[in-house]
Formats: structure tokens, C-alpha cells, sequence
């Protein structure tokens, strides 16, 4: 080999080596598992969604009718989900159990009853 195509060699080496490490990188970081809601006058579909405690997760709400929200106190999520657009909300949940979440624009007779839960288990 001649010296340029030794330094070929070694910058070749190097960008595999780099590269290497992202892929380790992006392999570790853990992947946020999505999860697609619909709303609708007066319901969110699925209504009961299972999470796992620790494991991040990203909401994706689309309306089928009007504008309608999503709000979960207990975790201090809130988003508007209007007609035509994916509302997206990450989150990890930090504690096991049964959380409410509810709609929380106003949107016709039966709104009071637009609401879903929750399970965070371990
Ligand atoms: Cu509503």
C-alpha cells in the first residue's frame, strides 16, 4: 500500500467505527411505543389503554367529527385534537394504577361522559 491509500484505509476505518456507535446509540435509547386514539362525540377509541410504568409511550389522537380534547391531571398532559391533524403527547408513566382522562372541550350533550383510564402496571 502506498501512503494515500493507507490514509483511505484509516479514514474508512474511522467513519466504520463512528458509525458503529450510533447504531449502538440509537439501539440502546428506548423506543417510545405509539399508541393511536381516535375521538369522537362522546368517546375516545380505545377508551382503556394498558401502560407499562417506566415505559415512554406517544399518544397519537386524531377527531373523527370536531375539535375535542384529551386531558390526564394525574400526569398533567393536556392536548386540543382537532379535526385533520395527529395531536401527538409523550409521556412515561411514573406511578401504577387507574388514571382518568377526559375530554376537556366542551362538545355537545354527552361531553360529560367522553372520558377513558389508564392501567399503568409494573
Ligand atoms: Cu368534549
Amino acid at each position: 500500500m502506498n501512503m494515500k491509500s493507507k490514509q483511505r484505509a484509516s479514514i474508512f476505518v474511522l467513519l466504520l467505527a463512528f458509525g458503529l456507535c450510533l447504531a449502538a446509540l440509537s439501539a440502546t435509547a428506548q423506543e417510545a411505543k405509539i399508541i393511536k386514539i381516535t375521538a369522537q362525540r362522546f368517546k375516545y377509541t380505545p377508551d382503556e389503554i394498558a401502560l407499562k410504568k417506566g415505559e415512554p409511550v406517544v399518544l397519537e389522537f386524531t377527531s373523527l367529527d370536531r375539535l375535542h380534547g384529551f386531558s390526564c391531571p394525574d400526569f398533567g398532559i393536556r392536548a386540543d385534537i382537532a379535526p385533520g391533524k395527529t395531536a401527538k403527547v409523550s409521556f412515561t408513566p411514573d406511578k401504577t394504577g387507574r388514571f382518568l382522562f377526559h375530554c376537556d372541550i366542551f362538545c355537545g350533550s354527552g361531553h360529560e361522559d367522553m372520558a377513558g383510564v389508564f392501567v399503568v402496571k409494573e
